[in-house]
Order: C-alpha cells, then sequence, then structure tokens
C-alpha cells in the first residue's frame, strides 16, 4: 500500500533547503553583539529555538517539496485519492517527537529567565524616566539626574523603568532587554553588564510625534570609571544646587530701597515712567496692591508683555524694596 521512501531523492532535496536555511541565518547579522550577561543568555536561546526550528523545517519541506513534484495529480485526473487510515506508529512519532521538544524549549527558556531576573544584593539602582520626548536617568543613591545612562561593567544595575506622561518602551538592543514604561507603574529590568562601550537606547513604543528622535545613550564603563564619573557628577550638582541656594538668598535678603532706585531707573524707567508714579507700556506701580512675594515673582518671572530677569541676585532685593518703599 505505501511506496518505499525515495530516500536519495529527499536526501538531495533537503540538503538544498538546510543550506539556503542555514546561509540565510549564517550570512545575516541578525543580532547586535550581547553586552549584557542577559543578552548573551536570551540570544542564545533564539539561536537555540532558530536551529531547532530550522531542523523541522528543512524535514517538512524537502517532503513537500518531493511530494509536489513526483505526485502531483496530472491535469485530466479528477479522481479522490485512495482511502488511507491512519498510521498508528507515524502518529506516535509525530506526538512525542514535538512533545519533547517543547518540553526541551520550555525548560531551556524557564532557565534562561530564572538566570536573567536573579536579583544580586549589591546591585545598582538607576531609575528612567521617560517623557515625551526624552529619557532621564536618576541615581537615588547619589541623588542625582543625568540625560545619559551611565553604568559600570560587572555589577548588576537595576533600572526602575517610569513614564511622566504617555506609555514608552525602554530598549537597548545590545542589552538584550526591553520594558515598557507606563505611567503609575514601575517596570523593574536587571542587566550585569559584561562589555563597556556606548549603545543606543530606543524607545520602542509609538508615543507621539517625536517618538522616532527619542533616543538616548548608555555608557558602559569600567568600575573605576564609574566611581570617578559618579563622583564628578555629584559634585556638579551640588556646586549648582549650592549656588541656586545662594541666588535665592541674595533675591529674598532685605533690600536697599535707595540703591533699588538706581536700578529701577537703569531698568524699569523704560516702561515704567516716572519712577513708577504714571503709567508708560506698564502700569503705574505706585499704589500697588501685590504683595512682596508677587512684586518679586513678576520681576523675576515676567508677565505679560513684562519680561522676567531684568533685576537678579541683590539687585532684584533692591529693587523690590524700592517697589515696596512706593507702594
Ligand atoms: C518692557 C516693558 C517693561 C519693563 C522693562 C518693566 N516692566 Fe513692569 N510691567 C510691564 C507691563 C506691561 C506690566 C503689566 C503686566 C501684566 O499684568 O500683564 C508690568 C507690571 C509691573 C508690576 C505690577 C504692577 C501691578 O500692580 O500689577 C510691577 C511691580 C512691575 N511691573 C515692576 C517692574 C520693575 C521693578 C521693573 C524693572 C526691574 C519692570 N517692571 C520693568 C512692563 C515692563
Ligand atoms: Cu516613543
Amino acid at each position: 500500500m505505501y511506496k518505499k521512501i525515495p530516500i536519495i531523492p529527499l536526501a538531495v532535496i533537503a540538503v538544498v533547503v538546510a543550506a539556503i536555511t542555514a546561509a540565510q541565518a549564517l550570512i545575516i547579522d541578525w543580532l547586535p553583539p550581547a553586552s549584557t550577561e542577559q543578552a548573551e543568555r536570551t540570544f542564545g536561546l533564539l539561536w537555540f529555538l532558530f536551529w531547532m526550528s530550522a531542523v523541522f523545517f528543512v524535514i517538512v519541506t524537502s517532503i513537500l517539496i518531493y511530494a509536489i513534484w513526483k505526485w502531483r495529480a496530472t491535469d485530466d485526473d479528477l479522481e479522490d485519492g485512495p482511502p488511507t487510515h491512519g498510521n498508528t506508529k507515524l502518529e506516535i512519532v509525530w506526538t512525542v517527537v514535538p512533545s519533547v521538544a517543547l518540553v526541551i524549549v520550555a525548560v531551556y527558556g524557564y532557565i534562561v529567565l530564572e538566570r536573567n531576573e536573579a536579583v544580586a544584593a549589591d546591585r545598582l539602582n538607576v531609575d528612567v524616566y521617560a517623557q515625551q520626548f526624552n529619557w532621564t536617568y536618576g541615581y537615588p543613591e547619589a541623588g542625582i539626574e543625568t540625560g545619559t545612562l551611565v553604568v559600570p561593567e560587572g555589577r548588576q544595575v537595576q533600572l526602575n523603568v517610569r513614564a511622566r506622561d504617555v506609555i514608552h518602551d525602554f530598549w537597548v538592543p545590545e542589552f538584550g532587554i526591553k520594558g515598557d514604561a507606563v505611567p503609575g507603574i514601575t517596570h523593574t529590568l536587571w542587566i550585569n553588564p559584561t562589555k563597556t562601550g556606548t549603545y543606543p537606547v530606543v524607545c520602542a513604543e509609538l508615543c507621539g510625534v517625536g517618538h522616532g528622535v527619542m533616543r538616548s545613550e548608555v555608557k558602559v564603563v569600567s568600575a573605576k570609571e564609574y566611581t570617578a564619573w559618579l563622583a564628578k557628577a555629584t559634585a556638579r550638582v551640588k556646586a549648582s544646587t549650592a549656588a541656586t541656594a545662594a541666588a535665592a538668598k541674595l533675591e529674598t535678603a532685605p533690600g536697599d530701597a535707595e540703591a533699588g532706585k538706581t536700578v529701577f531707573e537703569a531698568k524699569c524707567s523704560g516702561c515704567h515712567a516716572d519712577l513708577g508714579k504714571t503709567a508708560g507700556v506698564g502700569p503705574a506701580i505706585v499704589g500697588t496692591a501685590l504683595t512682596t512675594d508677587q512684586i518679586r515673582d513678576q520681576i523675576k518671572n515676567g508677565k505679560g508683555a513684562m519680561p522676567g530677569g531684568l533685576a537678579t541676585g541683590t539687585d532684584l532685593a533692591n529693587v523690590v524694596a524700592f517697589v515696596e518703599s512706593i507702594k
């Protein structure tokens, strides 16, 4: 009833199909170089899945090609095929083989997931903030924020991915990780960088008109370089915080109305005529209902047609004192 298996033609077809399958897999550079332990494991699993599928693909495709070529019905053949009953042996084989294959893949996949998400006690915590259309990175232990993600090689990094507006997706192809940034949710990812270098951070979730340019960079540096970078970044943030605090202190210190008058004549008289007594481009200031804080805020930040930043520091404190003195 069954024809003998045509071993030789089938083998020839299989060799050709296998060669084409292997060539497209090997010639094209499908994956970026893995630069974390997670990427090494994930890419390994991916290739294992591919080669396993390739084996089945070659078997099925070769039989299909042979059947189409050899057993094709002629144009005038309108008969039904001969009725055949199932083949128990064959059915057992095509049930057991895929089942075993699936179990192998499931176990391998589980092992990769388990190892990729094994949390190290000495891990470095970094907050990743996605926002239309850029990325910011916070180092909670150091209290700083940066625009480029810098992480040390050889130490686990925990990325706490969050969104400040809409849904984004944090993706570093070389790291082999990708995670949605969803408002209200913290998505945790772990990486163990193994290769120093600079890699792209890509937003992988359509998030608005600027989505295509929502890129950033991550630098993997040696542990020593990381410590040096962190110290420098922390010092810079401290210095600018101190400068801002010092400026705020100057602005809010009690001002000298007499010195403020000079500032007013130089910076304000163009719009507030007659030392603020009558209206020019701006209204008369004498008798203003604004509080001291409101006056300071108005001069600092501007309002309507009045530009901000005309007086800063001690000048600001003095001109506020002057406006107060003519209230
Ligand atoms: C370019 C013109 C211009 C200059 C220069 C300018 N102002 Fe004004 N100022 C305005 C205008 C216009 C308003 C009204 C703004 C509004 O409420 O929309 C205003 C409003 C104010 C008010 C609020 C008055 C009120 O009662 O609401 C104060 C106080 C004031 N100016 C102080 C100053 C001081 C002090 C300076 C100098 C450091 C200054 N302005 C320089 C145009 C100017
Ligand atoms: Cu996006």
